[in-house]
């Protein structure tokens, strides 16, 4: 073999080798085995100029495939992203409302007013343990049978879907009369406390308004 790289087989194996000519439908061994440069020729040797155009052609349409992948892909993501932003605002708008037991039988404030989806969160901050029940001749909102303890020192959440009113007491600081009114236990229907305070029915109202009501 000659120096500088020259094939043995002239220019046009050189060509064949490099993948220039691939279109003749010769394979590689039988390209390994033609003995001169003429004989490589392609019968259809017109057909390297329209190769060349198709792949061209093929090389742009990718072209213009990652360019469009490059601008629809971060568009995408971003109308991603706003969707989750919007959902999380929406939940956002959906309020916790609190009602505290203070160091006394009572729920603060007495009565809350939310807008449907909204949750109340009742907190008992008092050293004894309380309760939440439904009073269910005027509980309209949802709920119905609540009976749950609020034990000192923690909380429980109720999630209100539908508008009404959740109307409820405290079944050791209260009870129901004939006409489901919360009445204080203790004499004469009062709690006594050192000062002689009777005190009052421990009771409060939940009124859910439909979303986007004020
Ligand atoms: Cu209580």
């Amino acid at each position: 073999m000659t120096g500088g790289g020259a094939s043995p087989f002239g220019r046009g194996m050189a060509d064949v080798t490099r993948g220039n000519a691939p279109s003749c439908g010769t394979s590689e061994p039988d390209k390994r085995r033609l003995r001169s440069a003429s004989q490589m020729q392609c019968p259809r040797q017109g057909n390297t100029a329209g190769v060349a155009q198709t792949r061209l052609a093929e090389r742009r349409t990718m072209e213009v495939i990652v360019r469009k992948l490059f601008v629809g892909i971060p568009l995408l993501i971003a109308l991603i992203a706003i969707g989750a932003i919007q959902a999380l605002a929406h939940d956002q708008r959906k309020a916790v409302h609190q009602v505290v037991v203070p160091q006394e039988d009572r729920f603060t404030p007495f009565a809350v007013t939310i807008q449907a989806g909204d949750s109340v969160r009742w907190v008992n901050n008092d050293t004894d343990d309380h309760t939440v029940v439904s009073d269910d001749a005027f509980n309209t909102a949802g709920h119905q049978g609540t009976n749950q303890l609020l034990a000192s020192g923690r909380a429980i959440v109720l999630r209100f879907n539908h508008p009404g009113t959740f109307v409820y007491y405290c079944r050791f600081h209260a009870h129901l009369d004939s006409a489901n009114q919360p009445v204080a236990p203790g004499p004469e229907g009062g709690i006594q406390d050192a000062n002689g305070n009777f005190g009052t029915p421990m009771s409060g109202v939940v009124t859910v308004l439909p979303h986007g009501g004020d």
